[in-house]
This record gives C-alpha cells, structure tokens and sequence, in this order.
C-alpha cells in the first residue's frame, strides 16, 4: 500500500458479519484473501455487504455480483436504478452487463420500466444464445421472463435535478468530477442535494472456489440525449472478466472508456505481466494521451483484481474511490489519478 492512498477504515462493528470474520490480517500489499469482492465509488461497500452474503457462504462470485448490483439498483441513496437521473426529456433509462467464469456475458441496454436491469442481463446470458439487448426489445424480453413492468416515475430527487437542468437545458455531460471546486459546482451532475453523481456501481468479486465474475449497472449519464448508452453494458468497455487473469469494471465518461475498450485492455495488459494497477493506470493514460487538454474536464476511473486477488484502481481525477470487502478488510480507497 502507498502512503499516496489514502483509506477511510470504516467501522466494522456496522457490519457484524464482516466482525465475525476478523481474525487474521492476511492482505499483502494489494493482495486479498479470497473470497473478495470490489465495487466502484464509495457506495461500493454497500454493495459489497450484498455481495458478502453470498461469497462468505462459499457461494459463486457470478451471485455475488449479481445482489451487489440489485442492492445498488434499489438504493435510494446510489443513482443508479429507477430512481437515478433520467435523460433530457426525463425518462429513466438504464444499461446493465454481468459476465461470469465461463465468459458467459449478457448486456442490457437503454431499458426502461424495470426494477432490475442487471438480472434481465443474466437471463439474457442464461436463457438465450445472445449476448446483447436494447431498448424495446430488451423490455418486452424482460416482461415475457417475468419481470414487472413498473409505470413511469422519477423519484423526488431525480424530478428536481431534472427540473433545475431544466432551467438552463444546458447539454454539457460532465460526469464523476466530485470535488467541489467552484467550477465543480456548478456541474449539471452535482445534484440539487449535493450529492455526486454516481451513476454507476460496477462490482468485480473472486470467490472461493478461484473464480471471477462482475457485473456494471447504471443510469448513465444525467439528462443524456434520449437513446444515448454509454460503456457499462458493453463487454469489453464497461465490464470484462477472463477467469485465467482477471476482472475489470468503469466508471465515468464512458465514451472514451468505449474508444479505447477499457476494460478488455486492461486484462490484456495483466496477461502481458501488468499489475492491475498499473494496467488501470495505462488504461487512463491511453485516454487522456488522446486529448490531454478534454481530459482535464471529466472522469473515468477503472478498478480491476487479479486470479491471485490483487487488486488495483486508477483515475483521471482525483476522488475516484472503490470498496473492497473480505473475511479481514472492509475499506473504502481512494484510488491514484493521472491529475
Ligand atoms: C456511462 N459510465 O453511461 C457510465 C456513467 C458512469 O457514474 O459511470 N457514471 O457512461
């Protein structure tokens, strides 16, 4: 661990299955005894006690990351879900991909009216020989499998962030830029409560038995042009698992994580001997090589674990956090930035 990262130790007294298993500190470096799970952002480690559940019982990282992802998409105080920021014209619209151990994938995308996204993602994945769904489509392949189809409606939150976007229509997408400079503040993205625009959990978790699975899910980008999808249901981009070397999910801008494949790009840099830090970091170098005065203006932040539990973070911008959680550690970092 570097002193240049800085962790917030939360309590684990709040999370007494987590206090149970608190015996040996077995974390070497960045290396974490499996079973492990990590997510993006802060409200990654809620996440993760949903995906704890599952993987302190032995159970398959695939389920793990699946409840992480649904314990996101119901979660008041996480944009992501029905609740999340809806488009310019107000609609909520939502993108989702799981992949497991066997490279089995399934994304959804621009999908509305459904609870939860991520598991119309694994029934695709599971119970046809695609791997890829949007809009109508998707909905209509939700329903026929059982999914409630709910009616149109924002959240509070979400109705007036919406409302005050309004005022001005001011299609300027700046995602995840958290701090809060005054140049910050007045970001479309920084809500009406002042909470950050965390559209995205994305949860990566080896379990057990040596296997990886993740899985992304998001709003996307507040009041984005209707029909606009970013990287977080496309495998490869969003989210990328390959059970011999690792997995990797995104955050942020997800049109320059599409442009340079983010994910995929950062397991191949660890099959060529990268460490998953170093290979988030190369990730973000690409992107912000290609227009270094652009990247100074968003966010992108990639979290990535290796077979061996190693896990690694690295962002354009500073306070790009993620959560890790196993038997010993339950702890939110701060991840290292290119600015
Ligand atoms: C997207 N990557 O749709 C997502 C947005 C995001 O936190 O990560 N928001 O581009």
């Amino acid at each position: 661990m570097t002193n240049r990262r800085k962790f917030i130790q939360l309590s684990l007294t709040s999370l007494p299955l987590l206090a149970a298993c608190q015996t040996s500190p077995t974390k070497l470096g960045t290396t974490y005894k499996k079973p492990v799970v990590v997510s993006t952002w802060d409200s990654g480690i809620r996440a993760n006690a949903a995906a704890w559940k599952v993987l302190q019982t032995g159970g398959r990282a695939l389920d793990a990351v699946e409840e992480a992802a649904k314990s996101a998409e119901i979660e008041k105080s996480c944009c992501v879900g029905l609740q999340a920021n809806p488009d310019r014209d107000g609609k909520v619209t939502l993108d989702a991909s799981i992949m497991d151990e066997n490279s089995n994938c399934g994304g959804v995308a621009f999908l509305e009216h459904i609870k939860h996204p991520i598991s119309v993602a694994r029934k695709l994945m599971e119970t046809t020989p695609h791997v890829f769904m949007a809009g109508e489509g998707a909905e209509q392949f939700a329903v026929e499998n059982g999914f409630e189809r709910l009616p149109e409606k924002l959240s509070p939150d979400a109705e007036a962030s919406w409302k005050k976007w309004l005022e001005k229509s001011e299609y300027k997408p700046v995602i995840n830029i958290e701090n809060k400079s005054p140049q910050n503040q007045t970001s479309p993205n920084i809500l009406e409560n002042g909470k950050p625009n965390h559209d995205t959990m994305g949860t990566i978790a080896l379990d057990s038995a040596g296997n990886l699975s993740g899985a992304c899910t998001t709003s996307g980008m507040a009041f984005k042009i209707r029909g606009r999808v970013g990287d977080s249901p496309i495998i490869g981009a969003g989210l990328f698992v390959d059970n011999e070397i690792g997995a990797a999910t995104s955050s942020g801008v997800g049109e320059e994580v599409i442009r340079i494949c983010g994910t995929h790009l950062i397991i191949e840099l660890m099959r060529q001997g990268k460490s998953p830090e170093n290979a988030c970091q190369e990730a973000i170098n690409r992107i912000v090589k290609r227009n270094p005065d652009k990247a100074k203006s968003f966010q992108v932040g990639f979290i990535a674990i290796s077979k061996k539990g190693e896990v690694g973070a690295f962002a354009i911008q500073k306070e790009f956090t993620y959560s890790v959680t196993n038997g010993d550690t339950n702890q939110v970092f701060e991840s290292k930035s290119y600015f």
